[in-house]
């Protein structure tokens, strides 16, 4: 016996994914809705070998429906969550709303799987931002091992985690720029991404920090640990899919980087390729479809005294977004909704 599973926002990036990710783990479905805003109303999309037409949210009845997977942005999930949750319908939400309310659990599976009982204050659980996502599968591990004071970390983020729109702004850019006549300014961005990267992901905090900036912070102290310091600089970088971070951490203890990298290796969620040669590292294009978390140039910080820096690559529609939902999902299912 099999769940009764809705996707919200099923014709964007991350919807599409968590159709794919679904059939691909061939997670338990007995029935699938997917559901669109009045624009998108009647696209169809893929499970599997099936093709489904979408139905309107705003019309929905969450009744009877066992887990709602939410890929739409903030404002329409503080319409419809609260209306799936008190149906009975437990949402699974993507975007910020939800993330730092103490009622609500902020899930990496391989991090903190013991927090998914949480789920019932609110019938929510809440999936964190892609760059944070894959920086807690790499340091919960190695803050096991030697506690975290503190990571600097500075993401190369691909144009996916805007959307549509800033797949499309790098592809029209990147033409336009081999035809002066053709002039594509920038309008997703806030400036040229084409062959350019800019430092500034989401809104402009009072600090000086972005708002993405701010929330690895917060995410990785409520997801890992409330004591780790966290520092970082988002980047946007023209690539399309798959997030980059160099990742320098600070440990109370030394943890010498042939340890780090044992440990990494038998880390859940992980694959380490990191061999001292050309080559010998992940980049973005390599991740793309995949579900795991990428570490390379793992190497000793010898400016203090225990210190490693890691690079870490992962496909920010997977196990940023659309993976990382259904592994709640599979984890929801397991612990607490058990079925057959
Ligand atoms: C980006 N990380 O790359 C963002 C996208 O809070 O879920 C995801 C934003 C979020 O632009």
């Amino acid at each position: 016996m099999g769940y009764k599973i809705v996707i919200v926002g099923a014709t964007g990036n991350v919807g599409r994914e968590m159709l794919n990710i679904l059939d691909e783990r061939a997670f338990p479905v007995d029935e699938m809705a997917v559901l669109a805003s009045r624009k998108s109303l009647g696209t169809e999309v893929s499970f599997g070998e099936k093709t489904l037409t979408t139905q309107d949210l705003d019309t929905f009845d969450f009744s009877g429906w066992d887990i709602a997977l939410f890929a739409v942005g903030s404002e329409a999930t503080k319409t419809y969550a609260p209306k799936a949750a008190a149906a009975g319908c437990v949402v699974i939400d993507n975007s910020s709303l939800y993330r730092y309310d103490p009622d609500v659990p902020l899930i990496v599976p391989e991090v903190n799987a013991n927090a998914v009982h949480g789920y019932a204050k609110k019938n929510i659980i809440a999936n964190p931002n892609c760059s944070t996502a894959q920086m807690v599968v790499a340091l919960k591990p190695l803050h096991d091992r030697a506690t975290i004071k503190r990571v600097v970390v500075s993401t190369y983020q691909s144009v996916s985690g805007a959307g549509k729109g800033g797949i499309d702004e790098l592809w029209d850019q990147t033409k336009s720029m081999y035809n002066p006549t053709d002039d594509k300014p920038p309008k997703q961005f806030t400036k040229q991404i084409a062959f350019n990267v800019i430092p500034h992901i989401d809104k402009f905090l009072d600090s000086g920090e972005t708002k993405e900036e701010w929330k690895m912070v917060a995410e990785t102290k409520k997801i890992v640990d409330p004591s780790i310091k966290v520092t970082a600089t988002c980047v946007r970088v023209p690539v399309f899919v798959g997030h980059s971070e160099a990742i320098n951490i600070e440990f109370e203890g030394f943890l010498d980087e042939d340890e780090a990298r044992d440990i990494l290796r038998e880390a859940p969620g992980v694959m380490v390729i990191d061999k001292r040669e050309d080559g010998g590292y992940v980049t973005p294009v390599e991740c793309v479809g995949d579900f795991a978390t990428f570490i390379s140039r793992i190497r000793q910080d010898s400016t203090i005294d225990n210190g490693l820096n890691l690079w870490c690559v992962s496909d920010n529609l997977r196990k940023g977004a659309a993976l990382n939902a259904v592994q709640i999902a599979e984890l929801l299912g397991r612990e607490c909704l058990k079925k057959g």
